[in-house]
């Protein structure tokens, strides 16, 4: 028994009051260790009402996920089994590649509540403040390395559609680690990996989803280009369910990958916003444009430069010049 098996009493009450002497029995400690629990739930900036003849009420609650609550309902096979919840660290990935080096388990999921040192990719930042949902999950798929890009693509499907299922906004997929929402970024993802030449030891998938923050937390550039899930429908979202949500999707969708890679794909090109555009695409010091054709089996960007070449980029910031005509 902890504080979360009372708080979970609590919110489940009907008429909003449970005894303490309820609270004990349902909990099998006393009434007194109740009142300690209690107490360390209002420390941690839960409101508690507390009336003699009635018992404790819950009046509110501060925004934070309980991985009790986060694992009801959660049929998890592989991912989520273990979930690591943190009030804050300095990268949800970089803790999870340090635990996948001590062999935590195919599965494994990273959750903070914020971030002081959130990555994107080459090495530039995530803004991390709280009210979002920072998580990176540790996979340890039986495939050649050279696959290993496909696990972005799937994250980034999952994505997608556990916003698309959990709110009804039609999110995108921009290639090859962007959600978006009308354009603007809703969602990255990171992943990371440690490989031998022939094998992979293992993959840290990270995903940011902007959900209830303010815009204005963001730095001043990036605010142009970003926007948050309580920004698109106007109302404060819930992280847990969403949370739920997302991590059932990555099971369905890792298996499905696991099983027949062309199912991902299948999926992402139903959900990309990229393809059938004119893009550019810069990384290695390069810039490349033409018209996004299609995705090729290992996840590369097929571009038709003017000249008629087909290009695939592997890795690469895109930014879509023209849409579809
Ligand atoms: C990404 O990189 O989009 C990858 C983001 C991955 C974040 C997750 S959070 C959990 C896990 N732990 C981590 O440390 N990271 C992962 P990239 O495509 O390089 O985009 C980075 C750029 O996005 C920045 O340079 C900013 O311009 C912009 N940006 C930063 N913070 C943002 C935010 N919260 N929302 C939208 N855009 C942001």
């Amino acid at each position: 028994m902890n504080k979360d098996d009372i708080l979970l009493a609590l919110r489940s009450s009907r008429s909003g009051f449970v005894s303490g002497a309820d609270l004990a029995a349902s909990t099998g400690v006393s009434r007194t260790a109740v009142w300690k629990h209690i107490k360390k739930l209002e420390r941690e900036g839960y409101l508690i009402e507390a009336i003699p003849s009635k018992g404790y009420r819950l009046t509110s609650s501060p925004d934070v996920m309980i991985v009790s609550d986060l694992k009801r309902g959660l049929k998890a096979r592989t991912i989520g089994r273990e979930i690591v919840h943190l009030t804050e660290t300095a990268s949800t990935n970089t803790l999870a590649m340090d635990l996948a080096h001590k062999g935590a388990a195919d599965g494994t999921v990273v959750i903070a509540e914020t971030q002081t040192g959130g990555k994107g990719r080459l090495g530039r930042a995530w803004t991390s403040p709280r009210g979002n949902l920072y998580l990176s999950v540790i996979l340890r798929p039986a495939v050649p390395v050279h696959k290993a890009p496909l696990i972005t693509l799937m994250g980034a499907v999952a994505v997608a559609a556990a916003i698309r299922e959990n709110l009804g906004i039609p999110a995108g997929i921009k290639w090859p680690n962007d959600i978006l929402i009308d354009g603007k970024k809703i969602a990255g993802l990171l992943t990371e990996m440690s490989a031998e030449p022939d094998r992979i030891r293992h993959i840290v998938l990270g995903i940011g989803v902007n959900v209830n923050m303010d815009v204005r937390e963001l730095p001043p550039e990036v605010r142009k280009t970003a926007t948050t899930l309580a920004a698109v429908t106007g109302t404060r979202v819930d992280r847990t369910a969403l949370a739920r949500t997302l991590l059932a999707g990555l099971e369905k969708w890792y298996q499905r990958f696991l099983k027949n890679e062309a199912d991902v794909l299948d999926a992402w090109k139903e959900l990309n916003v990229t393809l059938g555009n004119r893009v550019a695409v810069s990384g290695a010091g390069t810039m490349l444009e033409g018209l996004a054709r299609g995705i090729d089996a290992e996840g590369r960007l097929i571009i038709r430069l003017d000249d008629g070449t087909l290009r695939p980029v592997t890795a690469g910031d895109v930014t879509i010049v023209k849409g579809k005509t």
